[in-house]
Parts: C-alpha cells; sequence; structure tokens
C-alpha cells in the first residue's frame, strides 16, 4: 500500500469527469487500498480517485465514529437510482478544498447502485452522512466540487485563500 498525494484547487484534473472502469481486479483493488490509505492519513471520510489524480468512477469511505473499528466501503461505478424531495443542509469539507468548511443543501435520502471491493453489484439505500458523503464524492466524479455549490464569491474566496496557503 502506498500514500498518494491528494490533488487541491485549482488543479484542472478535479475538474475531469471520471470515466467508469471495465472490472474489479487486482490493480483496481490496490488503488482502493492506497485510497484508504490516504484518506485515513489525511484525515477524511470519503476520497474519490480523481482527487489521486486517477480520473476513474472509484469512491472509498469509511464513516466510523471514533473508538469504533474501521467499515471501509469501495463504492465502483456508482449510479444514484432515486433522490429523495426532501433535502438537508450540511457544513461539508473536502480534502481537494482543504480547511473551507461551508453548508451545502442535498437530498436527504439516495439509493445507489454499485459494485463493491469483490466486484458484486449492490444495491442500497443512504441517509444521514452516508448520504451526504455518497453524493459530496458522487460530485467528483463529475468534476464538480462542493464549493460549485456556493455563490461565486464564496468559491472564488475558497480557492484564493488555498493557493495562498500552498504558496
Ligand atoms: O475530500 C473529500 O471528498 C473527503 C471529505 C468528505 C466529506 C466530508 C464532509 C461532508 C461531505 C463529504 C472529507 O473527508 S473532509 C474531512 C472530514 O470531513 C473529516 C475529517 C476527519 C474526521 C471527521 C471528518
Ligand atoms: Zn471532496
Amino acid at each position: 500500500m502506498a500514500l498518494r498525494e491528494i490533488l487541491t484547487v485549482p488543479h484542472p484534473v478535479l475538474k475531469q469527469v471520471s470515466t467508469p472502469v471495465e472490472g474489479v481486479d487486482d490493480d483496481l483493488r490496490a488503488l482502493m487500498d492506497d485510497m484508504l490509505e490516504t484518506m485515513y492519513a489525511a484525515p477524511g471520510i470519503g476520497l474519490a480517485a480523481v482527487q489521486v489524480g486517477v480520473p476513474k468512477r472509484v469512491i472509498v469511505m469509511d464513516l466510523a465514529r471514533e473508538g469504533e473499528d474501521p467499515q471501509p466501503r469501495h463504492y465502483v461505478n456508482p449510479e444514484i437510482l432515486w433522490r429523495s424531495e426532501e433535502t438537508a443542509p450540511y457544513e461539508e469539507g473536502c480534502l481537494s478544498v482543504p480547511e473551507i468548511y461551508d453548508e451545502v443543501e442535498r437530498p436527504a435520502r439516495v439509493s445507489l447502485r454499485y459494485l463493491n471491493y469483490q466486484g458484486e453489484l449492490v444495491e442500497e439505500e443512504a441517509d444521514g452522512l452516508f448520504a451526504v458523503c455518497i453524493q459530496h464524492e458522487m460530485d467528483h466524479l463529475e468534476g464538480v466540487l462542493f464549493i460549485d455549490h456556493l455563490s461565486r464569491l464564496k468559491r472564488e474566496q475558497a480557492i484564493k485563500k488555498v493557493r495562498k496557503r500552498a504558496a
């Protein structure tokens, strides 16, 4: 396993639309293992492959609370099948926009379909933080960042802050 570099705004790869994966093989599992190690080290609760410079439709996540055993989750070629009419706000962050947090309103519940670590097709419903995180990560697969849901002024200020800190 290896730690990968997490790209930060305004890196152009973060705006790319990620491409579907052919199937789950050992190379893809190695990428997902690296992504989880990188996410835990950051630390974060989710990570899309494009954030480590690999524009494939792959996401990892772990929503275990402090003190609980790790609960790594893997989503390959995820698709949202249904979104609730009801929405909910959440103060989001992003490892590609470090130290910036702001409220985003999204559907409160979604149902999704994806391939898991073993390459099996899974369908499940998400609510709460799971719903927030999977929608945030699936936005990454379309080249969309949570700051794209904010006003232009807030977005430009966020990018400026991240650039300044990185310089
Ligand atoms: O960059 C990312 O996509 C990961 C991001 C996921 C996320 C967080 C909050 C709302 C939606 C999506 C993060 O993990 S930011 C860091 C974070 O939230 C966190 C870090 C340590 C402990 C708990 C949370
Ligand atoms: Zn993010």
